[in-house]
Formats: C-alpha cells, sequence, structure tokens
C-alpha cells in the first residue's frame, strides 16, 4: 500500500535513528496505531524493524528482494522509476516492457524481475539470468527524436551505467563498444536497446540493462566461466541491487537530459573517456559475419564505429561484435 511504502521510505531515510511513532504518523497523516500495523506486515515481509519504547522504530535490516518499496526509498530520481514493475519471474523484461510501451505506458516505466526465463542478448542471443543474482531490468523512455539517432542511446546507458556502478561499488569499469562493459577485461554487463518507431519518428526506446550483481562464479554456465564476471566475485563481498538501480536511474535522468538540452556531444566525449577499445588494432566481426580488420579511431556523431583498415579505408560499423588484436 502507499502508506506502508512511505513508512518504508522514512525508515530507508533515517536509518541510523529511531524515529517516533508520533513523527511517522504526522508526517503521513494516519492514526499511530495504523503505524504500528504497516510496521508489523513490513516485519512479515521479512524487514527486520527494532521497536524501542518511547524512542520509535529503527530499520535493521531489508529484504534482499527487489520490491518497488525497496527501490523507491532512496530514489533521487524525477522521472525515471516514477512506475516500477517488479515481478518474480518474467522470460524477459524486455518483453514485458514492449508490451507495457505499445499500450501507451509513460516515459520512465521500469520493469523488473528476480529471475528472467529467455533473457534476451542481441541478435537472437540469450542473457543468463539467474534468480536473485542480478539486476534485470528494462527502462521505457520515449524522446522526440528521430530514428537514426536511437542507437546514441545505448552509448548514453552505457556510460550512465559505468558512473552508476562506480559511485554505488567504488569499482572503476570499461565500455567495449558497442553496449558491453567490463571489468579487467570480463564481460559483467549487457545492454540492448530496441526501439519502437512510427516512420521516421521514436515513439519509445526499451532499454534492457543485465547486470551481475551477486552471481557466483558456479552461477555461470560452463561458456561464461572464463568470459563473465560479476561485481561480488570482484569485490568479494554482496552489494544491495536496490541502491545500484537506484543510481543506474539517477544517471540516465542525468545524462537524458542533458542530451535532450545540449545534444549527443557531451555523453560521446563521456563515452569515449570509458572506451578501451579506442585508439586499437581490432577484428569487428559484422552481422553478416565478414570480419574488417583495423584500427578503431573513435565513434561519430551518431555513435557509429569508425574502423580504418590497413589500406587507410574508414569504415563505419554499425552492428558488430568487436575483438582487440594482440597486436
Ligand atoms: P549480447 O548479445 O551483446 O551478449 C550476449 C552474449 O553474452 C551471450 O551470447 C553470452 O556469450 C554472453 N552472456 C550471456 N549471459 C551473460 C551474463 N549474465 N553475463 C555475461 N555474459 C553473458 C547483451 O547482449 C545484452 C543483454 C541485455 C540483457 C538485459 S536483462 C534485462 C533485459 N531483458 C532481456 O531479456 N534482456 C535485457
Amino acid at each position: 500500500s502507499k502508506t506502508k511504502n512511505h513508512i518504508l521510505k522514512l525508515l530507508f531515510e533515517n536509518r541510523n535513528d529511531y524515529l517516533s511513532g508520533q513523527k511517522i504518523s504526522d508526517e503521513i497523516g494516519c492514526s499511530r496505531t495504523a503505524v504500528w500495523k504497516h510496521i508489523k506486515e513490513l516485519e512479515n515481509e521479512g524487514y527486520s524493524i527494532a521497536s524501542v519504547h518511547k524512542r520509535g522504530y529503527k530499520l535493521i535490516d531489508a529484504p534482499d528482494q527487489l520490491s518497488e518499496a525497496r527501490i523507491r526509498a532512496g530514489l533521487e530520481t524525477e522521472r525515471l522509476g516514477h512506475r516500477l514493475v517488479c515481478k518474480d519471474e518474467l522470460p524477459s523484461t524486455q518483453k514485458e516492457a514492449q508490451h507495457l510501451a505499445e499500450d501507451g505506458a509513460e516515459e520512465g516505466t521500469v520493469v523488473l524481475a528476480e529471475e528472467q526465463t529467455s533473457g534476451r542478448g542481441r541478435l537472437g542471443r540469450q542473457w543468463h539470468s539467474p534468480k536473485g543474482a542480478g539486476i534485470w531490468m528494462s527502462l521505457i523512455i520515449r524522446p522526440d527524436i528521430q530514428i537514426n539517432k536511437a542507437p546514441q542511446f545505448t552509448l548514453l546507458t552505457a556510460a550512465a551505467v559505468v558512473k552508476a556502478v562506480k559511485r554505488a561499488t567504488g569499482l572503476d569499469c570499461e565500455i567495449k563498444w558497442p553496449n558491453d562493459i567490463l571489468y579487467k577485461g570480463k564481460k559483467f554487463v549487457g545492454i540492448l536497446t530496441e526501439c519502437q518507431a512510427e516512420a521516421a519518428d521514436v515513439k519509445a526506446i526499451i532499454i534492457g540493462i543485465g547486470i551481475n550483481v551477486n552471481t557466483d562464479i558456479e552461477d555461470f554456465p560452463d561458456e561464461l566461466k572464463d568470459i563473465a564476471t560479476s561485481l561480488r566475485i570482484e569485490a568479494g563481498k554482496t552489494f544491495d541491487r536496490a541502491e545500484i538501480i537506484q543510481a543506474i536511474l539517477k544517471e540516465i535522468e542525468s545524462l537524458y537530459k542533458m542530451y535532450m538540452d545540449e545534444g549527443f556531444h557531451f555523453i560521446k566525449l563521456l563515452w569515449e573517456s570509458y572506451a578501451i577499445s579506442l585508439g586499437k588494432k581490432i577484428y569487428a566481426r559484422k552481422t553478416n559475419g565478414d570480419v574488417i580488420y583495423g584500427l578503431a579511431q573513435g565513434i561519430d556523431d551518431e555513435g557509429v564505429l569508425l574502423l580504418r583498415d590497413d589500406d587507410g579505408h574508414i569504415h563505419k560499423i554499425y552492428s558488430a561484435d568487436i575483438e582487440l588484436s594482440s597486436q
């Protein structure tokens, strides 16, 4: 209920202190008995709340379950996340968000699942999304732009996620064009942006973000063990997924605002500052199977990768998988 979410928000905001029942009931405009009832309900949901006579309530521990209330408490955004759809299990949050967007869901709608049974990557690939281990989320935005600009949002999202991970965990990670985020060469984030358009106009962009947060190495299938990692594996501790989600929504919102006010230029600079492949020799395997070898010179104003081959020709790479060359 709304009141319960509000109480939880207050408890989170004052988690170093006791908050009196009176203060809570004044702030929310309900009786102290109602406050007490909601506290009991929160305890039943797994929250641990100390209650001390004459001092009030204090949050001791929260369950590691992504609920709307948990994410909302501490969310500092204006629009992103104003609607949060949290599910235990979905085939894919991306598919769910696509449906919601078609039905007119507002900008800022976020879909989250504890587990995805058919999480999707690019080009029909799979995204491994085990229960409770990561952040599997899809965000709907509705920028007033032309469809050829939509790929810029993949780069915007990647830059925002790097900033948010740094802020929430202290870890410095890197971007591999166009959409992988790596820590020491291993992938722990995947980003998938999809677009709904009418003629050349974007109606919605669905930004899918998958992050291995508390995944253990044994949780990965064999084919991923050498190429994937998680924040827990790297940092040796468990992270609060809700805090990372809050940081990501906040960073996307602020870069999105900058993008709408000032264009792609600043986002591009930020992205380039996090990119590992620029200035290096790479192989780009295009979707048609062709492989081009050359120097990754940079990205252009549309987010397209510019690759200079040994003959000096510049290739524009719209979609490919890249691999760093050892030379
Ligand atoms: P991608 O096509 O760039 O990467 C997919 C490839 O990454 C797979 O073929 C596999 O090799 C590897 N991979 C699969 N799962 C993982 C994992 N958990 N960690 C590291 N590597 C992995 C990247 O596609 C885009 C992924 C977006 C996922 C989000 S989750 C929320 C939303 N819903 C949904 O179905 N997809 C998006």
